[in-house]
């Protein structure tokens, strides 16, 4: 199976924003979507393309992710090519994900570069001999600048400091962390290597938007590199710890460092900010840090700290859900052995610690024993996608999961019902959105998550608004869904079983009344509107750098960007 995190496939395009069937509301984005105030280069641990050799051994995902066959191997960026096996044909993959389709097309119309590690087993056989491809092929549009990382590399930066510290750091399990001996080091020279990278493609009004928890020191070795015209923007997609946790990170200081470098630090909600500003006031004695407008004066450099909550592209999912087949759900149930006829639950995650599913499991396993009407009409479909299993903690995890459902199942199924469907297959997302409209209930409930896209994602496909979201107070998600969604609390299931029961027997008008608001909230807040948040920020901090600034007296500072409105 390919890489669980390249998931979702999509062109954005047509973004006009439209809830429930209507026109766009937000009248002051532009036509053409998001602007970036300068030329855009984004740097990101995954990258928007990837090229693949056909006849490579792991299974084609063509099903789930657009992929377009260019032939033979292909002409780099300036006309050279490194192929070394003609005979072979390449395809393509197209953007995946929320961020990573939603960016694509705002640096295509910058004509900007994106920088992000190459994974494709046909990648540096299209680029140059400076390892880039003009991309998308069809299009050339823009610059994909591909770094070339050794297997040592990949294990320190990636498996290791990155999802063995960082992502179990930030998300609270300081246990889970993993601190090996050389993983940091492969950290800060994966990060050199991106900052040296973007040196090379950084001019004197470019803005650079580095994305997540791989990159943290590079901010501070980009500034160090580029000229002081050049803003340096970072968002960080998963939580901020409180200090208490952050004691536990080892070179926190680095880390704290690093992220100072950034002109603008986005995080997905107020309470990740606070956190970050937190730990810097602890473990930077000699930053000085203004918590009233979240701004952090450090080494001669201001960062301004802002929370910015991500959206998803909720007009394409609400086409795609809408423009379902009618024989389409037929043939996915009848793959998946899921009846026509009972009530339908459905959870996606990623197989992640994180991801709270063992303890929805449990959840299910109660409703079902207090409610017992309900067996054999009422079916829970659990998405799951294998994630990380190069580390020992994700395989178990998965295994365990994998347990549950044949525990859970063994324990209730009959011969023509099981309640638990599970599968690991990747869905192509016209599926994926044709299950969201009809599953009766989403159950989102991780222990920890910075955002959660599939909550929205959810509410912008239930077209009909006659669904329920389940939605975990422990989610970034639920400061914008959770008055409407039923608040779940992942590990208390004898209420969390009591809210499945609720979820399947509330009435119409309640059902629609709470997916109608959310829906509003969703389109509102989509991908588009979280860029134009952003450029905003970034035009803002753009327009106050290149002046010396000696100030610490942030009262009377006045090149302060006010926020956006
Ligand atoms: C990180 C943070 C934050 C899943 N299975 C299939 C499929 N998916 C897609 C979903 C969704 C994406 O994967 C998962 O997004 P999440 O936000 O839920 O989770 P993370 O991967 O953990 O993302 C998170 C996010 O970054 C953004 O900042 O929200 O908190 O952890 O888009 O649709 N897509 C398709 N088939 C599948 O089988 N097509």
């Amino acid at each position: 199976m390919r890489i669980p995190e390249r998931l979702s496939s999509t062109i954005a395009c047509n973004r006009m924003q439209r809830a429930d069937g209507r026109g766009r509301s937000d009248e002051t984005a532009s036509a053409d979507g998001p602007t970036c105030p300068g030329s855009l280069i984004v740097v990101s641990n995954r990258q928007p393309y990837r090229h693949e050799y056909e006849d490579d051994e792991q299974p084609s995902v063509a099903d789930s992710s657009r992929s377009n066959e260019v032939g033979s191997p292909q002409t780099g960026a300036d006309g050279g090519s490194r192929a070394t096996a003609e005979s072979r044909s390449i395809t393509v993959d197209e953007p995946t994900g929320g961020l990573t389709a939603g960016l694509d097309p705002v640096v295509k119309r910058t004509d900007g570069t994106w920088i992000a590690w190459g994974d494709g087993d046909a990648d540096f056989d299209v680029t140059d001999e400076e390892n880039r491809v003009a991309v998308p092929p069809d299009e050339e549009a823009y610059t994909l600048r591909r770094l070339d990382l050794s297997a040592d590399a990949v294990d320190g930066y990636y498996y290791g400091f990155s999802n063995r510290v960082l992502w179990p750091l930030c998300h609270g399990f300081s246990d889970l962390i993993e601190d090996r001996p050389t993983d940091f080091d492969w950290y800060r020279t994966v990060n050199e290597q991106f900052a040296d990278a973007v040196s090379d493609h950084a001019a004197d009004d470019s803005v650079i938007w580095l994305q997540d928890y791989h990159l943290a020191l590079a901010p501070r070795m980009i500034r160090a590199s580029v000229p002081s015209s050049v803003t340096v923007a970072h968002f960080w997609h998963i939580p901020w710890p409180t200090p208490s946790i952050f004691r536990h990170c080892p070179a926190g200081g680095d880390v704290l460092e690093g992220l100072l470098g950034n002109d603008l630090l986005g995080f997905h909600v107020e309470p990740y900010a606070d956190r970050f500003l937190n730990c810097v006031d602890q473990y930077l004695p000699d930053a000085a840090v203004d918590r009233a407008h979240r701004r952090i004066r450090y080494d001669g450099r201001t960062t301004h700290v802002v929370a910015t909550p991500m959206g998803v592209d909720a007009e394409s999912h609400d086409q795609e859900a809408r423009s379902a087949r009618p024989d389409q759900l037929s043939v996915l149930f009848d793959t998946y052995g899921i009846p026509e006829n009972t009530a339908i639950g459905l959870g996606l995650d990623r197989l992640d610690y994180t991801k709270g599913v063992p303890e929805r499991l449990l959840a299910i396993e109660r409703f079902f024993e207090q409610h017992p009407s309900w067996l054999g009409a009422f079916t829970f479909v659990q998405k799951a996608t294998p994630s990380r299993t190069d580390i020992e903690t994700y395989e178990q995890y998965g295994e365990h999961v994998r347990n549950e459902v044949q525990r859970i199942n063994r324990r209730f199924e009959t011969p023509d019902w099981r309640p638990i469907v599970y599968t690991e297959d990747v869905l192509p997302r016209e599926d994926l959105c044709a299950l969201y409209r009809r599953a009766d209930a989403m159950i989102v409930s991780p222990l920890v998550d910075g955002m959660n896209l599939v909550a929205q994602e959810y509410v912008a496909a239930s077209v009909d608004s006659d669904t329920t979201l389940l939605l975990s107070d422990r989610t970034g998600a639920h400061e914008r869904l959770g008055s409407h969604a039923l608040t779940i609390d992942p590990t208390d299931t004898d209420d969390f079983a009591a809210q499945i029961e609720r979820a399947l027997t509330m009435s119409p008008y309640e059902r629609q009344r709470r997916m109608n608001t959310l829906r509003q909230r969703v389109f509102s807040g989509d991908i588009e509107s979280w860029m134009n948040t952003q450029f905003d920020w970034i035009r803002r901090v753009h327009d106050g750098v290149g002046e010396p600034d000696t100030s610490t007296d942030y009262g009377s500072d006045s090149r302060e960007p006010t926020p956006p409105v």
